[in-house]
């Protein structure tokens, strides 16, 4: 007998990071009389003159933003991580904690406050590519940072503070916890096999194309077999890259395309701006070759069955494992079939 992806609860192994999820696919089907998200319908405007992001304006910390045109890049003024903090620890019994080097910035993806990257034209989403891959290999290479974490919040569901189209580059000394989960299956896959697992991956996924949403020459969205959010995908690069440092040109312009492609499809799902938090995962700055890392983008997005419905990861989740309701399979069939247009173009 096969295990019916659609009926029976099971768990599915998640290959970057060696956890399992419990799936229970039957369980959308419960009634719903919990919180409601509030939508918000306000049309921004193109700039907004309280705006701390908008070009030319002030900051809460009294510096001025360039009148910038494209994309800008500035030092976050209330950065978790700042440079040259000391190398200082304390280890008192089982007590112990160390200094962290680091700093942040922030990534405005757009002159114009009204727009948010699926509203934005391929020519432009590639000026926020080439941003990230600059940033990468710059602050890459400053002394002390051994990892670049590349993400965005989009919405306020997702604890973004701002409307105006923006993302965050946080880099740091040590490499994070996620990432060093990823780093050691990867690891343990390449000396096993001589290949790149998320590669392997790829082409098993590529022969049922049953979670695949979208495809085009260097990139493909899939949602994972492993995802834990009800909408979870991943953009993945067709040629085993270590990082974004590493795309060409033609491969910048398809990375951009695809991510018009998901997040449009994104939005067209509940027909509202859809909430997530998306990452960059690759290979740390560490100095090393890193032979065994493959590019990859995570988008987690929280919403479950409308635009005001969303999942919560408490109870079962924070205290034994993940979960999720709807299969990837579900999922990515919802995902795949939407329109390529956005729905307010329409
Ligand atoms: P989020 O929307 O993801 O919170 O990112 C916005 C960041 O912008 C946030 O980290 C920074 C905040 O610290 N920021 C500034 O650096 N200067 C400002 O004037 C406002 C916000």
């Amino acid at each position: 007998m096969s295990l019916n992806f659609y009926q029976q609860p099971h768990r599915r192994y998640n290959i970057l990071t060696g956890e399992w999820i419990l799936v229970s696919p039957h369980r959308t089907k419960r009634p719903w009389q919990g919180k409601v998200e509030k939508i918000n319908t306000t049309k921004m405007p193109s700039y907004d003159e309280t705006c701390y992001l908008c070009p030319g304006n002030t900051r809460a910390n009294g510096e001025t933003n360039s009148a910038y045109t494209s994309t800008y890049a500035f030092q976050n003024d209330f950065a978790a991580l700042i440079e040259n903090t000391g190398n200082t620890e304390l280890n008192k019994g089982l007590l112990t904690a160390k200094t962290e080097d680091g700093l942040c910035k922030v990534v405005c993806f757009s002159p114009d406050h009204s727009l948010t990257l699926p509203q934005m034209s391929v020519d432009a989403i590639y000026q926020v590519i080439n941003l990230w891959q600059e940033e990468y290999k710059t602050l890459g290479q400053l002394n002390n940072i051994n990892h670049v974490q590349i993400f965005e919040n989009k919405g306020s569901v997702m604890g973004c503070s701002n409307p105006h189209p923006h993302g965050q580059i946080w880099a740091q000394q040590t490499i994070p916890d996620e990432v060093v989960k990823k780093d050691k299956h990867q690891l343990a896959y390449w000396q096993r096999n001589s290949n790149s697992l998320l590669a392997d991956y790829l082409a098993q996924e590529l022969e049922t194309k049953e979670r695949i949403i979208s495809e085009n020459t260097h990139f493909v969205a899939l949602v994972p077999f492993w995802a834990v959010w009800p909408y979870e995908t991943m953009i993945i690069t067709k040629r085993h890259v270590q990082h974004i440092g590493l795309l060409n040109d033609d491969e910048k312009e398809a990375f951009a395309s695809i991510l018009k492609k998901l997040t449009t499809k994104y939005d067209n799902l509940f027909e509202t701006s859809f909430p997530y938090s998306a990452g960059i995962h690759q290979s740390p700055t560490n100095g090393e070759e890193n032979k065994h890392w493959h590019f990859h983008m995570s988008f987690y997005p929280p919403l479950l069955r409308s635009a005001t419905v969303k999942k919560f990861m408490v109870g079962y989740e924070m205290f034994a494992g993940p979960q999720r309701d709807i299969s990837a399979e579900q999922a990515a069939e919802s995902l795949r079939n939407l329109p390529d247009k956005h729905y307010l173009d329409r």
